[in-house]
């Protein structure tokens, strides 16, 4: 049988580990998208527990940074990441069929915020192989001085890397030896609203401060291959012990 070849996404994915898709979202679509995540925000927020909902500023509304496992709360959400336009690219970019994993919001709001620690999300991920995406869709434009994602290009080549934990809420694992190597490799991601950025789940990644006065809201849809056995158990233990962590530091 013929080997297919990559398509240019595929190609460009696998080499630099990930593709940056411009005006990928028309105004209706990222209008409706914004439009539901206000909706979730006043309606299904306030009925969720501390485990899907942090602040930089536990008793400061305004400072809400992430919100978790979107889709298990709200099934547009769960529509959204099935739809073509999403989950296909997600088939073409890992070139299998895809299982849909966590629907996330990021916010870094000028109140207050945190830079983002150098991590690779597939520490984050009991699977092996370790094949998975992240897609990030810019809601408002993402730029240096608001924090936008900055990736290592071709990091992904170089495997899973040692990380300890940080002092950051919702990102408690950065990379340990991250080094200069990495940082001349470093890609500013700028992003206008509905631009698409999809990174690999070994792809280093982080984001500096925010020190713009906006804000700067992301929606983060991750997909595993159906090639990448799941070890949900582990998953489970890692957030019931983090999550007991968290509550005893008061910081949930
Ligand atoms: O929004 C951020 O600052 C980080 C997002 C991130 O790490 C991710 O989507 O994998």
């Amino acid at each position: 049988m013929p080997v297919n070849q990559p398509t240019p996404l595929q190609h460009a994915f696998r080499r630099d580990g990930y593709v940056i898709l411009r005006n990928f979202l028309p105004v209706a679509m990222r209008e409706e998208i914004a439009a539901a995540l206000e909706r979730y925000i006043v309606e299904t927020l306030p009925r969720l527990d501390s485990r899907h909902q942090f602040y930089e500023d536990v008793k400061r509304p305004e400072t809400l940074k992430q919100m978790c496992q979107i889709m298990e709360h709200e099934p547009y959400f769960a529509e959204l990441m099935s739809r073509d336009t999403f989950r296909g690219l997600a088939e073409e970019l890992l070139d299998d069929e895809v299982f849909l994993h966590e629907c996330e919001w990021f916010d870094k709001p000028p109140a207050q915020n945190s830079p983002t620690p150098p991590h690779q999300d597939g520490f984050y991920f009991p699977i092996e192989p370790n094949e998975a995406l992240t897609m990030w869709l810019a809601i408002d434009p993402a730029d240096q001085d608001n924090g936008c994602l900055r990736y290592m290009t071709g990091s992904h080549h170089r495997g899973l890397r040692p990380h300890s934990r940080t002092q950051t809420l919702g990102f408690s694992q950065g990379i340990s030896d991250f080094n200069q190597v990495d940082q001349q490799t470093e890609q500013c991601i700028e992003l206008e609203p509905g631009d698409l950025a999809v990174h690999h789940s070994l792809t280093v990644h982080r984001a500096t401060r925010n020190e713009s006065g906006r804000h700067r809201r992301g929606l983060g849809l991750i997909y595993f291959a159906q090639r990448a056995k799941f070890d949900k158990m582990a998953q489970e233990s890692y957030h019931t012990e983090l999550f007991e962590e968290l509550r005893r530091a008061g910081k949930i």
